[in-house]
């Protein structure tokens, strides 16, 4: 594997820095990238002054949240990068993969805008005005900690927020700044985001992420893909989907856009927005309706026998029955100091009320009086509420016709399903039934749980690391989600109690940009904050409204490993040269400021003794994942079964009951905030329901002031806000942009090429209008991620709602409605 060769650059070494300086144009390096000898790792070059350039390569992982933990190779010359390249997975090398984002890291690297040296906001000048002093790390680092003590001191601990997202997915990375922040029990901000599936999967059968591999799709018929834009958005998922409609699977894309994904289906489905909960309803009922319900599946797997109350909504359970014997039960278990029996749920079987325990084969359908208390099973509940959805209101509702949903019915009906669930369909107010009903769908019709059938997104991630690490304290501080920020930072209350926040500490996110309303961000947030610190390697929209900036190294720069992935991998990033200038690695910040807050001593570690600690639990090293045998191969499997296919014996749901539970006797919200379930709506959420989204659904008053809905697209030259300032990328996509359909904008006297203004309530962003009849009429889709100051005016987060639902918790990214007029630059907003 080891390659070593040298090449002549034609370069001395000054020559060579000079021309990777701060003025030098990004070509050459790119220049010198392309004649690229290879070393693997190790020894420091010592010929550049011969002008003998030697090139090594490091293993890198490119981590931002594009879901690819793409390996490469990092070739390095007198330590600087200078190209990337793909490099392949050892364990699953059908995972190896590149896009053009990976190709570019040398351009981001090399930024002449890259963040050097610590600084600070000159005194008098607003946020945002962009006048900076540099300061020393030293000078940087006692502000920090001097300002969390105060902070703390002053107010308790809360007064100290962080906020991390997803801009580096490294585990040493993030496990370092938490474990800082758990000494000392700061308040944490979460995202709030990809919330509706997250939880409506953890809802409905105790998984995170749960599903069978993407790989799996080979063994499909059907793959069915509902709001995921692959070709795009997961594009090393995108070759098996291509290699598995090579062999005959059939590709069905439900997607009100023409998508590419779409452009590449069998069938496209251009449903309604917002309405896929009413689909998943419309085919359950078909399914109901032409007695094709796998039987054996609900029983075995599913809530659906158990007999549920209807004076309390609850399962019937052996202690209602017989309480005399699960009280004796109880007791025997207290004097043997074990933990009481589970109370288990009652079915019928022949009549019979037995212990689901006990039942071979229990009625699925059935209704039993206990006590004059009527009881129904679950899948009874379920067959009424489907019934409301008869496939002509399902096709007004959905905006397709009955003939389609018919034959997606029968797709569903002869099984051997690949349900691929997107983050678009769910990020609407209505986004966690999406979730839930088209699981419940799945599971109906027996798509689950075996090879070739799953309902999900396809994105592992390992729990087995050593959560103590980063989490040595006690948590007592609960979490704020960025959504209930606002208005806890203007009233200074969270859920009715005191809760002032002073300070935020903020690493790998950029939440002036990629979080909802910005406007509230702005006007409720930031002015509350009295002080705010930024980790980044570049001046993005968060760093410019910072007070202090510390520059930080990047991906490739810190040896980490990755946990997370499109596969069930667990992956090692070697370092491959210092941070440039004065920028420093994220682990050596936290080091610095918990030896100046007095927590040194639990810092002593190197990075590799940590990523040890924190990867080598016992039940790991028991399963061979060790640091060595990590770094020895780069990437390891640590789920042997390949492709996975999750709870093949259709068994062990980390439920309450064990199994699937399209019924909730006590659905739980997802994270308590101010706004508390009403009951109406706490009896709705036990079943699949439809509720119709916050905004952008025809019907809603809201739509006659603003009558166009508002989406995001994944853009492939940035994931979020990165890459935001590649020229190579920028070449291609230059400048923000919005797609809409002619129809749309000559109602509005939009030229095609022109610039528009898309405004609502909220806010407003300047854009280019892009003719697109691959736009539903009334639907416009804007690529996200542009920093502010690469619109000619607003920002499209501006235009984002942070109205969230009770259980999701969720930011509705795509249930936004707004208004859009052509723009004159310099005229009349
Ligand atoms: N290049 C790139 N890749 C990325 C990212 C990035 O920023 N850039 N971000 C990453 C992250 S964090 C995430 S969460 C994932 C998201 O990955 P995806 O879920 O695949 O992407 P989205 O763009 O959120 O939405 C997917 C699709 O949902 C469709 N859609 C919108 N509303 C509806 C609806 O009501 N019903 C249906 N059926 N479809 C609907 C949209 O038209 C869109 O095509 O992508 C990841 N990958
Ligand atoms: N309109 C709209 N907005 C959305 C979405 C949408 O669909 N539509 N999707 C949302 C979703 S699903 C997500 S997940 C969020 C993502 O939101 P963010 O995580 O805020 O998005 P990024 O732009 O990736 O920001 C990460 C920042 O981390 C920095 N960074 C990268 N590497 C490192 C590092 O090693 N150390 C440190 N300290 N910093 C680093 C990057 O330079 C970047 O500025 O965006 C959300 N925003
Ligand atoms: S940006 Fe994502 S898809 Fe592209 S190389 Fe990096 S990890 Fe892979
Ligand atoms: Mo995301």
């Amino acid at each position: 594997m080891t390659q070593t060769t040298s090449a002549r650059s034609g370069l001395t070494r000054r020559g060579f820095l000079k021309s990777t300086g701060a003025t030098a144009g990004l070509a050459a390096i790119a220049g010198l990238a392309g004649c690229a000898p290879a070393k693997e790792g190790g020894a420091e070059s010592d010929l550049a002054e011969t002008g003998v350039v030697e090139e090594q390569v490091f293993r890198g992982v490119c981590r931002p949240n594009c879901f690819g933990f793409c390996h490469m190779n990092v070739h390095v010359r007198d330590g600087h990068v200078v190209k990337t390249s793909r490099r392949d997975y050892v364990s699953d090398p059908h995972y190896s993969r590149i896009c053009q984002r990976g190709l570019s890291h040398v351009h981001r690297i090399n930024d002449p805008e890259r963040l050097k040296y610590p600084l600070r906001r000159v005194e008098g000048t607003e946020r945002g005005a962009g006048e900076w002093e540099r300061i020393s790390w030293d000078e940087a680092i006692s502000e920090v900690a001097a300002k969390i003590k105060e902070y703390q001191g002053q107010y308790g601990p809360q007064a100290l927020a962080t906020m991390s997202i997803s801009g580096n997915y490294g585990q040493l990375t993030n496990a370092m700044y938490n474990r800082l922040f758990s000494f000392l029990d700061a308040c944490s901000i979460s995202a709030d985001s990809d919330m509706a599936s997250y939880y409506g999967g953890w809802r409905f059968n105790g998984g995170i992420n749960e599903c069978n591999e993407i790989s799996d799709v080979l063994n499909s018929k059907t793959i069915m893909v509902y709001g995921a834009n692959i070709t795009d958005a997961q594009v090393h998922h995108w070759h098996f989907i291509k290699e598995a409609q090579q062999n005959g699977t059939k590709l069905i894309v439900v997607d009100p856009i023409y998508t590419q994904l779409a452009s590449k289906a069998d069938i496209w489905v251009p449903i309604r927005p917002g309405a896929d909960t009413a689909l998943f309803m419309g085919i359950m009922n078909i399914v109901v309706e032409r007695g094709a319900v796998d039987v054996a599946f609900m029983t075995k797997s599913t809530v659906g026998p158990f007999l549920v109350r209807s004076d309390t909504g609850k399962y019937l359970r052996l202690s209602d029955i017989d309480p005399s014997s699960a009280k004796a039960d109880e007791a025997l278990a207290e004097e043997a100091g074990e933990e009481a029996p589970a109370d288990p749920c009652m079915v019928l079987e022949n009549g019979e009320l037995v212990s689901c325990d006990d039942a071979t084969a229990p009625d699925l359908d059935a209704e039993y009086n206990f006590d004059g208390v009527t009881c129904r099973t679950a899948y009874a509940l379920l067959r009424d509420e489907v019934a409301k959805f008869p496939v002509s209101r399902v096709a007004e509702m959905t905006q397709l016709t009955e003939e389609t949903i018919e034959e997606l019915a029968d797709y569903c009906i002869a099984g051997s399903v690949s349900h691929l669930l997107g983050y678009g369909n769910t990020a609407y107010g209505n986004g966690v039934q999406v979730c839930i009903s088209g699981m419940t769908m799945a599971a109906l019709t027996g798509n689950m749980c075996k090879p070739g059938s799953t309902f999900g997104n396809s994105y592992p991630v390992y729990t087995g690391t050593n959560y103590a690490f980063s989490s040595p304290q006690p948590k007592n501080t609960p979490g704020v989600g960025i959504l209930s920020l606002p208005e806890v930072m203007k009233t200074g209350q969270r859920i009715g109690e005191d809760f002032p926040i002073k300070m935020l500490f903020i690493w790998s996110a950029n939440p002036y940009n990629t979080m909802c309303h910005t406007n509230a961000l702005i006007n409720d947030v930031w002015p509350n904050l009295d002080y705010v610190v930024t980790v980044d390697t570049q001046m993005t929209d968060t760093a410019c409204y910072s007070d202090l900036v510390l520059p930080c190294g990047q991906h490739f720069e810190q040896v980490d490993i990755c946990t997370d992935g499109p596969t069930w991998n667990l992956h090692y990033n070697e370092k491959c040269a210092e941070p440039p200038y004065e920028a420093k690695r994220d682990s050596d910040i936290a080091r610095l400021l918990a030896q100046e807050l007095g927590y040194g001593e639990y810092f002593q570690m190197t990075d590799e003794e940590a990523i040890k600690e924190i990867l080598e639990t016992e039940d790991g090293v028991a399963r061979g994942l060790t640091i060595d045998a990590l770094k020895e191969q780069g990437d390891l499997r640590y789920d042997v079964a390949d492709p996975h296919v999750s709870w093949p014996d259709g068994t062990g749901f980390a439920t309450p009951t064990g199994r699937l539970e399209f019924y909730q006797e006590d659905p739980q919200v997802r994270s308590p905030r101010e706004k508390v379930p009403s009951p109406e709506r706490y009896e709705a959420e036990r079943l699949p329901h439809w509720f119709p989204p916050f905004e952008a659904w025809s019907e809603n008053d809201i739509m006659k002031k603003y009558p166009l809905q508002l989406m995001s697209e994944r853009p492939r030259y940035r994931v979020h806000s990165q890459y935001y300032n590649v020229a190579m990328l920028r070449e291609i996509d230059p400048e923000p942009i919005v797609k809409i359909n002619p129809q749309d904008a000559k109602a509005r006297g939009i030229e095609d090429g022109s610039y528009v203004d898309c405004y609502n309530d909220r806010g407003h962003a300047v854009a280019k209008a892009v003719y697109s009849e691959a736009m539903r009429p009334g639907v416009m889709v804007y690529p996200k991620g542009w920093q502010r100051s690469q619109h000619k005016a607003g920002g499209w987060s501006e235009l984002l709602t942070n109205e969230f639902d009770e259980y999701g918790v969720n930011s509705n990214f795509m249930d936004v409605v707004c208004e859009v007029r052509p723009w004159n630059e310099g005229g009349d907003e």
